[in-house]
């Protein structure tokens, strides 16, 4: 409180007690920082969805670089985080854990007001790794209950790239608490593979993974909390263990598997958009490939093809482009199966569609063994 700071080109110096007297100070502060070409852009307001869903985009663009403007809030809540009722003192953008993906061009500027209602009791902010910077803007962003700030960045590479919160020395506990989303930088023209020719997705969903480290009580059961305090000092000791109570997909085990599974189509191209803030993950189709796969998620580099498993550090977002073959509930895990089946990290796509025999038959139903096959 109270330090002086630079904001963008360096001409506007304003201190952070004048910040607090009012977001519209520090807004107008970096609209008058801008350069002219950016005043001069085109600005388009995006409503943001839930993951596993993504706003609505066009994949290519003939339209030249706009200032795309979004609303992130934070959102400190208590959440269940599994089937036995287990709870999180969560922390979230949006609502949602992960936060929305939010999806520009490349050139774009993305322009976002994030807020801190007084709800909260903490301070957040948000480092985005798809932009240059003061810390990805996390140190022009940090704001107290009741406060918002409004962000602008350039979006100069392209790709799926994280963004978290990332308050000083609660960093571990903001991000496993679920403060992580994505963005996702494309091409102006659109994906490619590495011969150049262009890919298009029909369908693209959002997964965001994270790791919880919930406290047990001498029994061994999960203990709940009633605030974020109390919560703050058990959980730290578990996450200084590095392991995970929960490895989730979207904010809770069972979040997209059964009545939450999402829908695709045989035949249909489906993006698979993957991020993970902590720790590294290994995601797999099972019954399905990766057909082109951008494993560290940048699309200047040309996709990997047909990949059973790919790999995303912990800290970066992959993204994986499939066609699905075969009809029928097709599980999206983390192939490290303890993960998977014991931590929670599974997904399920419904595909609709006919079977192909020609790629898979049951030649024989199940029958008793044939005795002078089974001496063999
Ligand atoms: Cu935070």
């Amino acid at each position: 409180m109270g330090q002086a700071f630079e904001i963008s080109d360096g001409t506007v110096t304003i201190s952070r007690r004048a910040a607090l007297a009012g977001a519209a100070l520090l807004a107008g502060a970096l609209v008058a920082s801008a350069s002219a070409e950016a005043l001069d852009l085109p600005r388009q307001k995006v409503d943001l969805v839930s993951p596993p869903f993504v706003h609505a985009h066009e994949q290519a663009t003939k339209l030249g670089p706009r200032i795309m403007e979004f609303r992130l809030w934070v959102e400190e809540k208590k959440i269940v985080i599994d089937d036995e009722g287990t709870t999180l003192q969560a922390m979230t953008f949006n609502g949602s854990v992960p936060g929305p993906l939010l999806v520009v061009h490349e050139g774009d500027y993305v322009e976002v007001t994030l807020a801190n209602p007084d709800t909260n009791a903490m301070t957040h902010n948000i480092d985005f790794h798809a932009a240059a910077g003061a810390s990805g803007g996390a140190d022009l962003t940090l704001i107290n209950p009741g406060e918002q700030v409004v962000l602008r960045w350039k979006a100069t590479r392209t790709g799926v790239f994280a963004y978290h919160c990332i308050p000083g020395a609660m960093t571990p506990w903001h991000i496993t608490s679920g403060m992580s989303g994505a963005v996702m930088v494309l091409p102006r023209d659109g994906l490619k593979d590495a011969a150049g020719r262009p890919l298009h997705y029909d369908r693209v969903y959002y997964i965001g993974e994270h790791d919880y480290y919930v406290p047990r009580d001498e029994k061994g059961k999960f203990k709940h909390y009633d605030t974020h305090g109390d919560a703050y000092i058990d959980t730290m000791e578990v996450m200084r263990k590095l392991v995970p109570s929960h490895v989730v997909f979207n904010g809770a085990v069972g979040a997209l598997t059964g009545k939450n599974a999402m829908p695709a189509k045989v035949g249909e191209n489906v993006l698979i958009v993957h991020s993970q803030a902590s720790r590294d993950t290994r995601p797999h189709l099972v019954g399905g490939f990766g057909d082109y796969v951008w494993e560290t998620g940048k699309f200047s580099n040309p996709p990997e093809t047909n990949l059973e498993t790919w790999f995303i550090r912990g800290g970066s977002a992959g993204a994986a482009l499939t066609r699905f073959l075969q009809p029928g509930i097709v599980g999206y895990v983390n192939h490290n199966m303890i993960e998977a089946f014991e931590l929670g990290a599974t997904a399920h796509f419904r595909v609709e569609g006919q079977w192909n025999d020609d790629l898979m038959t049951q030649v024989k139903a199940p029958e008793p063994i044939v005795s002078n096959v089974a001496r063999k």
